[in-house]
């Protein structure tokens, strides 16, 4: 199954998701929502648009999003120095959010030499002495070159809060 991993979500009402349920798909942590029940025919539409093959089983969500983004959280739930998830992929102009969760402040540096050749880290990153300080603040980054990328945050990069995007 190809993974999907926008976090603006829209659910059939089939699946019993609540608005605000978290659930796991793929690896990564996806919030939903929306409770907004699509259309056979618009469900069809706009997977077809995002390319992607999605099974749908009353056990899983079918992820169908038009604003292509994902939701990294920052610290975990568990109280882990940590992006949740720390390593996902996303295609190229898919916008990042990252989320502080728990445990700020956090925040998003990309490693300059862990970057594909040509991107400007400085262009992307926060600055190593800027901090999300506050619950629920955000961060959001577009990456339009193709390659793997590494980041970190500055104050727990030595705890071990590091992680990596894949453009492709
Ligand atoms: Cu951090």
């Amino acid at each position: 199954m190809a993974s999907v991993t926008s976090a603006a979500v829209a659910i059939p009402s089939f699946t019993g998701l609540k608005a605000g349920a978290t659930f796991r798909m793929g690896g990564a942590t996806a919030k939903v929502v929306s409770t907004h029940t699509p259309i056979v025919a618009g469900v069809k539409a706009s997977l077809k648009e995002v390319g992607v093959a999605v099974v749908a089983t009353a056990a899983s969500a079918i992820l169908a999003s038009n604003a292509m983004a994902i939701e990294i959280l920052l610290g975990g739930d568990d109280g882990s120095l940590a992006f949740v998830p720390n390593s996902f992929s996303i295609s190229p102009g898919e916008k990042i959010i990252f989320k502080n969760n728990a445990g700020f402040p956090h925040n998003v540096v990309f490693d300059e030499d862990e970057i594909p050749s040509g991107v400007d880290a400085a262009k992307i990153s926060m600055s190593e002495e800027d901090l999300l300080n506050g619950p629920g603040e955000t961060y959001s980054v577009t990456l339009s070159e193709k390659g793997t990328y590494a980041f970190y945050c500055s104050p727990h990069q030595g705890a071990g809060m590091v992680g990596t995007v894949t453009v492709n």
